[in-house]
């Protein structure tokens, strides 16, 4: 599946979602996903079996972080997580307009742990990469999932899509992910984690606010975030990191 246009993604015609930059958006029947995946959604968050319907909602490119910006200086309070609560208030929003007040509930951003990208893997929105990072086929590594809603709603869903879908990365030349990582953590076989988190928590890292394989990527190019978006999640992620390495070695 190599879809042609932005609108290919976007389910719903919505200003309120648009204007947010959340441009892809897909419907599943929770009854209809693979068994296993069911399974494992029921078993994060059991209130799932109450709800017929899934909805997901990602942003491609940079749009939503521009949105997001415009939030944020609106809002003079400090938040503990301000990009989460942008994507929770804009659905939601956008969930009222659609009269659904009362039918619907969070699971992501929200306490659970589903594993978003086999939701994306399953509608052709995630092809497998080295990095590891899911490639969209029209948004490339400059995408990301932002909400996930249980809803009783009965839209027409979103095709599931072949999972044999050739991606980029098998007809890619360059390898320009692998060549680039720094810390050699990116190959054709298998992502290294601790290597690539060794790398980017030493003193010196150029990947303390950035990830140079991701930026060498050179499909979607178009899309890339700018600097200022990318070293603020880069940012957030090294500080887990490095928490995460200190409470280790402590
Ligand atoms: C927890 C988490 C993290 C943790 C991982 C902690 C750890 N390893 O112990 C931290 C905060 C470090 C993190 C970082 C990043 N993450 Co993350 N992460 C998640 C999250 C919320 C849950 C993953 C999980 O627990 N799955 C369940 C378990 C059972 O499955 P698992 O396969 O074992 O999960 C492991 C991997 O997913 C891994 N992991 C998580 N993120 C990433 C990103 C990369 C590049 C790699 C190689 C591995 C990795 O950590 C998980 C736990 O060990 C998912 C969203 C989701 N709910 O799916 C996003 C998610 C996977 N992350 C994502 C991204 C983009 C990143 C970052 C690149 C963000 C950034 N710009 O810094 C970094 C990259 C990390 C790096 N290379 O340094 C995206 C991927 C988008 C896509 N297009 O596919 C997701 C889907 C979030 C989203 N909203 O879209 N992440």
């Amino acid at each position: 599946m190599m879809p042609t246009s932005a609108t290919s993604f976007q389910t719903f015609t919505s200003p309120i979602l648009a204007q947010a930059g959340l441009n892809c958006h897909a419907v599943f029947d929770l009854q209809r996903l693979p068994e296993e995946l069911r399974d494992a959604i029921v078993r994060a968050c059991p209130e799932a079996s109450q709800y017929r319907q899934l909805w997901m909602f990602a942003n491609g490119g940079p749009q939503f972080w521009y949105a997001f910006c415009a939030d944020r200086q609106r809002h003079a309070e400090k938040r503990d997580h301000p990009m989460d609560d942008f994507a929770r208030e804009t659905v939601s929003a956008f969930l009222q307009e659609q009269h659904l007040e009362g039918q619907f509930q969070f699971v992501y951003p929200g306490p659970y742990v589903l594993n978003l990208q086999s939701l994306g893997r399953l509608i052709g929105w995630h092809h497998d990469t080295p990095l590891k990072i899911g490639l969209h086929p029209f948004y490339g590594l400059w995408f990301a999932y932002r909400a996930v809603v249980l809803v009783n709603a009965d839209l027409p869903t979103t095709p599931l899509v072949d999972s044999s879908s050739i991606s980029p990365c098998q007809t890619c030349v360059s390898k320009a992910c692998i060549a680039r990582c720094p810390a050699a953590a990116v190959a054709e076989a298998q992502f290294d984690l601790d290597l690539c988190i060794d790398y980017r928590v030493q003193d010196n890292s150029c990947c303390k606010q950035r990830c140079v394989s991701r930026e060498a990527c050179p499909v979607a190019a178009e899309h890339r975030y700018s600097d200022e978006q990318i070293h603020f999640h880069y940012a957030q992620s090294w500080t887990m990191l490095k928490a995460f390495k200190s409470s280790k070695s402590s």
